[in-house]
């Protein structure tokens, strides 16, 4: 196998023999085979003349995708499904495509690549024997820069299909970001595309990460309503029974709170669903008990301790532990082998998770982690509600410097380097923070600012998009040109496919001097890194000490 997508690559070079995340070799296989499948599925699609076109094998582009982030699915019979499918769908599409082709009196452009064509037959072991030729250190081009911007634009494509999913799953649509989906992974197979073509393609990839952004914040916020800063507990309620529910999916967890009203369970969060305790909707069931532990790299000790049945309903989960594996669902394109699975809601229903309900009430209450609170809800409305104050704290310098510290968090030990900065960070700064990057330093007492708490916690590392909508809103006050002219330096943590797509969106925008950490990319060659620090001066992390000196300097 060889697998560089994230940033907990073996090495910082690429796993060989099995994934940091448990991923092995043989589910490696599958999944590069799916994506192989995809990128054919993909190339049939850029070939349909107008009409021909099929929203719903656009969809099922993105959700199979999301299949094959880091932390998704581990469940070897549903890639292979999933691979199935996406041949079924290619093989019916191209029909479709060559009889409008042929009755329009088009000619084929040019030879379908082998992806479009091969042969769709085989058992789960034979498509894992393909898909091990398809690994990218298997198919590498011979130019490394190539390689490098494929990668780079086939993982901020992962990070699209699933914002798109995350949309969807709201009803809230476009198909101009799922035609780009169709268009950049047929592009990953296009041998006449160079390094500035594929340049051009990432930084589309990165405009199209804003419009997503924007379009499930308008689904989240049109739905459950505007975050409201909220005090969330982090202690456990006595005597009751819970169900956890982790991952990104607001209306996984509406649909479980409206199930388990008044039946004596309470719900707590984990991970990224922390700020949906901000949503008007949810806060306002009142079983919806609290945050319980920290980032989704702690939640087999988190998981372990809780004793109820926990839902999983995106990205990350983990190798689940004997003691909890037959406590621990997944859903949506989540999966792994030999976990409980609920299943999808029909048109118009809802899920129905009644399983995760009837074992809740024969469990323990969950052990307490810890007590205190954290203080979410600090999305571009709640922040552009105290605009003027912000800004007369800017004007008189009460406020020096904002700080963007979004991204995710990870298991290695370098990452107390973002604690580190927080830290050390002067009273006169403000954090922003999404994702779950924050679980580093927001249960640290860094104190006010103006009324403000000093970390503003936006949301799930997709509600970056609301800072970028607060930079946007301060330039716009002060009359700066661009965003890069404000007193904002961004530090930026980073794991999986979605903060791909996060940092090309922000270099889409045109943000300059990002830091990028704990480490840049495997994925990046030599040349391609080169030309991101010429371009946007983009940087590694160094010391917290000798960074925050140079935030404070703007540099
Ligand atoms: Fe984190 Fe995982 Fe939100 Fe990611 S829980 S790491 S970038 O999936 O999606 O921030
Ligand atoms: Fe390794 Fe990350 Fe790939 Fe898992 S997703 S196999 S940890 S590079």
């Amino acid at each position: 196998m060889f697998c560089y997508q994230c940033q907990e690559t073996t090495k910082n070079s690429g796993c060989v023999i099995r994934g940091i995340c448990g991923k092995d070799e043989r589910l490696a296989a599958l999944q590069d085979y799916l994506l192989y499948a995809l990128k054919g599925l993909a190339a049939v699609g850029m070939r349909a003349p107008a009409g021909v076109e099929d929203q719903a094998t656009d969809l099922f582009v993105a959700q199979a995708l999301f299949a094959t982030l880091t932390n998704v699915n581990f469940d070897p019979e549903r890639i292979y499904a999933l691979t199935r499918e996406a041949f079924a769908r290619r093989d019916a599409l191209r029909a479709r495509v060559h009889a409008a082709r042929h009755a329009a009196g088009l000619s084929c452009p040019s030879p379908l690549p082998e992806a479009g064509h091969c042969p769709a037959d085989g058992d789960i072991e034979a498509y894992a024997t393909l898909g091990a030729a398809r690994a990218p250190n298997a198919t590498t081009h011979p130019d490394a820069d190539v390689q490098s911007l494929r990668e780079l634009l086939v993982y901020g494509i992962k990070g699209l299909a699933a914002y798109c999913d995350h949309a969807y799953v709201l009803d809230h649509s476009s198909p101009d970001l799922l035609a780009f989906l169709k268009e950049g992974l047929a592009a990953t197979l296009d041998d006449s595309l160079g390094v500035s073509d594929l340049v051009a393609l990432a930084m589309r990839c990165g405009a199209h990460g804003v419009s997503a952004m924007a379009l499930l914040d308008a689904a989240n916020t049109g739905r459950f309503g505007h975050p409201e800063p909220t005090q969330v507990s982090l202690g456990v309620r006595p005597g009751a029974p819970g169900i956890l529910v982790s991952g990104h999916d607001l209306l996984d967890l509406y649909e479980l709170l409206a199930q388990t009203a008044g039946k004596g369970i309470l719900v707590y969060t984990h991970g990224e669903m922390l700020p949906a305790h901000a949503y008007p909707a949810l806060k306002a069931f009142p079983h919806l008990a609290g945050n319980y532990g920290g980032a989704w790299w702690e939640q087999q000790r988190d998981f372990a301790a809780f004793n109820g049945p926990i839902l999983m309903t995106t990205n990350c989960i983990q190798t689940p532990r004997e003691s909890y594996r037959d406590r621990i669902f997944t859903t949506g394109m989540v999966g792994y082998e030999g976990v409980g699975h609920i299943g999808d809601r029909a048109p118009g229903g809802q899920k129905d998770f009644s399983p995760l309900i009837e074992l809740a009430i024969a469990c323990q209450p969950p052990l307490e982690l810890e007590t205190g609170s954290v203080l979410v809800g600090f999305a571009r409305k709640a922040v552009l509600d105290n605009a003027e104050a912000v800004l007369a704290a800017v004007q008189s310098g009460a406020i020096k410097r904002f700080v963007v510290m979004a991204g995710c968090d990870g298991r290695q030990k370098e990452r107390a380097y973002f604690t580190e900065v927080a830290q050390a960070l002067p009273q006169d700064t403000i954090i922003l923070t999404a994702g779950c990057a924050k679980y580093r330093y927001n249960k640290l007492d860094l104190g006010t600012l103006g009324g403000l708490p000093r970390v503003l916690d936006a949301g799930q590392c997709n509600d970056s998009y609301s800072l970028v909508a607060v930079a946007q809103a301060l330039a716009d006050a002060v009359g700066a040109e661009h965003i890069n002219d404000l007193p904002i330096s961004y530090d930026i943590a980073w794991y999986e496919q979605k903060a791909v797509l996060v940092l090309l969106s922000l270099l889409h925008l045109g943000v300059k001097g990002i830091r990028l950490g704990p480490t840049l990319p495997a994925f990046l060659s030599p040349n391609v890194a080169a030309f991101l620090v010429q371009n946007f001066d983009l940087k590694g992390i160094g010391s917290a000490e000798e960074d925050v000196a140079a935030m404070l300097v703007g540099a």
